[in-house]
C-alpha cells in the first residue's frame, strides 16, 4: 500500500475524453438511470436493426439470465472494418512486429484487414463453417490471428482461441468441449527465438478429436510439417486464391461471439462465453476511454490473443474504435531487454499495455535498457493482470513514463470481458497499487466473507462482488448454465462474485489483494490448483498431490506442489524433474510448478479435506500463523513438512 497519489496534468486532463468533473456527472448518471445511460452508449456501434430493449437481467440463483440490447442486430467484424471503409481504407488497422527484430514488420491497413478477413471467411466457409458453428484457433500472435477472430464473426461462427503454449492434451480438451468443426493453426510459433511446434501439437491433439475436426494450417515459418491429406488444408494458400468478398452475417446481439476457456478453483477450464452487441459496446468504450484513445494514436498492448486481454484490447474494442493496434509476436526478452522500448520507439506507441510481472521482469535488468530508447512518443501507460506491487508502479512511472505518463492499473476478469474498476486517465488521481475507482454503471461491493453481509463502511475489507450487470459481462459457461450460477451467484445471493478480496480505503478507493478461491495467478495467467494437481495424480508414481501459490518476485505467484509418492517409489531429483516435464505435457509450460516438496503425508482434517491454509503458509515461510492444527489427523505430518520446505 503507499500513500503517495498522482493527479493527472492539467495537460492531459484537458486534452482527455473524460475529466474529474465529467467522470463525476456520468458515474452518476450510469448508476441513477442505468438503462438509460446504456442506450445512450449502446449507439456507439453499428446495429443492422437497431435495438429497442436495453437491459434484461436477472442476478436470482435459479433463474440467472443476463441479456443487453436483445432485440437488436448486428455484426461484429463489419463494426471492426467495413464501417470504416469510407474514411480509412488507407489507414493502418494493424502493426505487426515480428520475434525477430531482423524480420521485417507489416502495416496492415483498414483495407487490407478487409480484403483478408474476408479471404479468411471465405475459406472458412467453404469447410462448411456457418453461423452458430466453433472454430479454434490455435495460433501464432500473427495477423491471421486476427483475421481468423474477425472471419468467425463474420460468418456469425463462434471461436474459441487456446493459447500457443497449452499442451496437445488441453487443446484437444477445449475441441471436445465446445464441438468445433475447425482448428485453425500454424506451421510454428517463432517466439523469443524459439519455435514452438503448433502444428504438430495439433496433430497429436486431433488424434482424441472426432476424425470430422478439420485442420487449416496458416504458414509462418514454412518449416517442414507432417501433411494429412484428408484432414488438413492449407490457410495460406487457400485464402490466396479466394475472393475479397463477403457478406457479413447479420446476428442477434445475444448470439454467441466467442467462447475463451479460463481456470476455476475446481474442475476442468471453464468456457467463458461472451455474446456480440453488449460486449462490443463494453470493449470499445473501455478502450476508448480508459486509454484516452484519440484518432491517429498508436496504441500496444503486449498480450496474447489467446487471454481476454488480446481479445478486447488488441483486437474488438481498438478495431471497433478505428484505431491502430500493435501486434507483438515476441517476448519482452529477447534479443534482449530492450525488445519492448525499441519496439515504442520504432512504431511511436501513444498508449502501452502490459503486465506487472513483464514490468517486474524488466526492472530487474537495469535502467538503461529503458535509457537507450526514445520513449518521447508515450503518452499513458497500462497494467493488467495482477496486483502490482508500489515498487514496480514507480519504477514504471519514473524510468519509463519519466514521470509524465498516467498510469492506468485495470482491474477485470475474463468474465467481465472488460474494465470494471481503473482510473480514466485525465480524471484519476492514481496511487501505485491501487485500480481506484469503477468504471460507468459498475457497482462494487465489499461483503464480508463469513456473513455475505454488504459492508458499507468507506474503509473496508472483504470479498469482492458487483451489484448490476454491465454490457460486457459473460452469459454463460459453454455447455453448463448450472455451473455458471454456481461459480458466480451461488456463494453471495443476488450478486456476480469474482473470486477476489479486496480493501476499499477511506478515499474510497479499491485495492485488489488476491484471489480468495484456489485461483493462482502466475505472471498474470490464471491457474486452478486442482487442473496441476490432477495432472499431477495422473502420473504413476504420485499417490497424491497438493499445491498452492507462494509469493514470488518476478511472477507475481509461484506454484508450489506438495507430493506424496506411490509406496516403494523413492524420491530423486530425475523424479522432480521427470514430474515437471509431465506437468508441462499435461497442461502446458506456464503449470511447471516452481518447487516441488517430497511429502510423506499431508495434514487434512479428520473427514480427510487437506488443509490447503496450512501449506499456503508453510510455502510462504510463515510459519507463526499457522492457526488451529488440533483438528488435523495427524498433526505430526506439519513438522516434517516445515522441516523440509523447499527453499527459494
Ligand atoms: C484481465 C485478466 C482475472 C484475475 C482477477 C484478479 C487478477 C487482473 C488485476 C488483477 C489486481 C489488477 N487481476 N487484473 N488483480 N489488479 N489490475 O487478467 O483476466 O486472466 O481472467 O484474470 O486476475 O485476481 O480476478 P483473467
Amino acid at each position: 500500500m503507499s500513500d503517495t497519489t498522482y493527479a493527472p496534468s492539467a495537460t492531459f486532463a484537458g486534452n482527455a475524453h473524460i475529466d474529474a468533473a465529467k467522470y463525476k456527472d456520468m458515474y452518476n448518471a450510469s448508476v441513477t438511470d442505468n438503462e438509460g445511460f446504456w442506450a445512450e452508449h449502446g449507439k456507439r456501434i453499428d446495429w443492422i436493426k437497431p435495438f429497442t430493449k436495453v437491459k434484461d437481467v436477472n442476478y436470482g440463483f435459479g433463474n440467472v439470465s443476463i441479456n443487453w440490447y436483445s432485440d437488436g442486430t448486428l455484426n461484429v467484424a463489419a463494426n471492426c472494418i467495413d464501417r470504416h471503409i469510407a474514411s480509412r481504407a488507407n489507414q493502418t488497422a494493424i502493426i505487426w512486429e515480428p520475434d525477430s527484430p531482423d524480420e521485417a514488420s507489416q502495416h496492415i491497413t483498414y483495407q487490407e484487414l478487409h480484403d483478408k478477413t474476408c479471404q479468411m471467411s471465405n475459406v472458412l466457409k467453404d469447410l462448411g463453417v456457418s453461423k452458430g458453428d466453433r472454430v479454434i484457433l490455435y495460433m501464432p500472435m500473427i495477423p491471421e490471428a486476427a483475421y481468423a477472430m474477425l472471419a468467425c464473426a463474420r460468418l456469425g461462427a463462434i471461436h474459441s482461441v487456446v493459447f500457443g503454449g497449452f499442451s496437445p492434451d488441453a487443446l484437444a480438451n477445449r475441441v471436445n468441449d465446445c464441438g468445433a468443426k475447425v482448428v485453425i493453426t500454424a506451421d510454428e510459433a517463432p517466439r523469443g527465438g524459439r519455435a514452438t511446434p503448433l502444428k504438430a501439437n495439433a496433430d497429436k491433439a486431433m488424434t482424441t478429436c472426432g476424425d470430422d475436426v478439420q485442420l487449416l494450417v496458416v504458414r509462418r515459418t514454412n518449416g517442414d510439417v507432417a501433411w494429412n491429406d484428408a484432414r488438413d488444408r492449407d490457410c495460406t494458400a487457400l485464402m490466396a486464391a479466394a475472393s475479397t468478398d463477403c457478406t457479413p452475417e447479420e446476428v442477434n446481439a445475444e448470439d454467441p461471439l466467442f467462447i475463451l476457456y479460463t481456470s476455476g478453483s475446481t474442475g476442468k477450464p471453464k468456457g467463458v462465453v461472451h455474446t456480440s452487441g453488449g460486449y462490443l459496446v463494453y470493449a470499445s468504450m473501455t478502450h476508448e476511454l480508459v486509454f484516452d484513445y484519440h484518432d491517429g494514436d498508436v496504441y500496444w498492448c503486449t498480450a496474447d490473443v489467446g487471454w481476454v486481454t488480446g481479445h478486447s484490447y488488441i483486437v474488438y474494442g481498438p478495431l471497433a474504435n478505428g484505431g491502430t493496434t500493435l501486434m507483438f509476436e515476441g517476448v519482452p526478452t529477447y534479443p534482449d531487454a530492450s525488445r519492448f522500448w525499441q519496439v515504442c520507439e520504432k512504431h511511436k506507441v501513444n498508449q502501452f499495455y502490459t503486465a506487472p510481472t513483464a514490468i517486474r521482469a524488466l526492472m530487474g535488468q537495469g535502467p538503461e535498457f529503458v535509457e537507450n530508447c526514445d520513449l518521447s512518443s508515450l503518452k499513458l501507460l497500462g497494467t493488467v493482470g495482477e496486483p502490482i506491487n508500489p515498487e514496480a508502479w514507480n519504477w514504471y512511472n519514473d524510468v519509463v513514463g519519466k514521470g509524465n505518463c498516467p498510469i492506468v492499473d485495470t482491474w477485470w476478469q475474463t468474465e467481465t470481458g472488460g474494465h470494471l474498476m481503473t482510473p480514466l486517465p485525465g480524471a484519476t488521481a492514481t496511487k501505485p497499487g491501487s485500480c481506484t475507482t469503477p468504471f460507468f454503471g459498475i457497482q462494487p461491493v465489499i461483503l464480508d466473507a463469513q456473513s455475505g453481509q454488504e459492508i458499507h463502511d468507506t474503509e473496508a475489507e472483504g470479498v469482492l462482488c458487483i451489484k448490476d450487470s454491465w454490457p460486457g459481462q459473460m452469459r454463460t459457461v459453454y455447455g453448463d448454465h448450472e455451473r455458471f450460477e454456481q461459480t458466480y451467484f451461488s456463494d453471495y445471493k443476488g450478486y456476480y462474485f469474482t473470486g477476489d478480496g479486496c480493501r476499499r480505503d477511506a478515499d474510497g478507493y479499491y485495492w485488489i489483494t488476491g484471489r480468495v478461491d484456489d485461483v493462482i495467478n502466475v505472471s498474470g495467467h490464471r491457474m486452478g490448483t486442482a487442473e496441476v494437481e490432477s495432472a499431477l495424480v495422473a502420473h504413476a508414481k504420485v499417490a497424491e498431490a497438493a499445491v498452492v501459490g507462494y509469493p514470488h518476485d518476478i511472477k507475481g505467484q509461484g506454484i508450489y506442489a506438495y507430493v506424496t509418492l506411490m509406496s516403494g517409489e523413492e524420491p530423486s531429483e530425475e523424479l522432480r524433474k521427470e514430474l515437471e516435464t509431465w506437468v508441462r505435457s499435461e497442461i502446458g509450460p506456464i503449470a511447471k510448478p516452481d518447487l516441488i516438496q517430497w511429502a510423506p503425508g499431508l495434514p487434512k482434517t479428520r473427514s480427510g479435506k487437506i488443509m490447503r491454509r496450512i501449506l499456503r503458509k508453510i510455502a510462504e515461510n510463515d510459519y507463526g500463523s499457522l492457526g488451529d492444527t488440533s483438528t488435523l489427523a495427524e498433526p505430526a505430518v506439519v513438522d516434517d513438512l516445515i522441516d523440509n520446505r523447499m527453499n527459494r
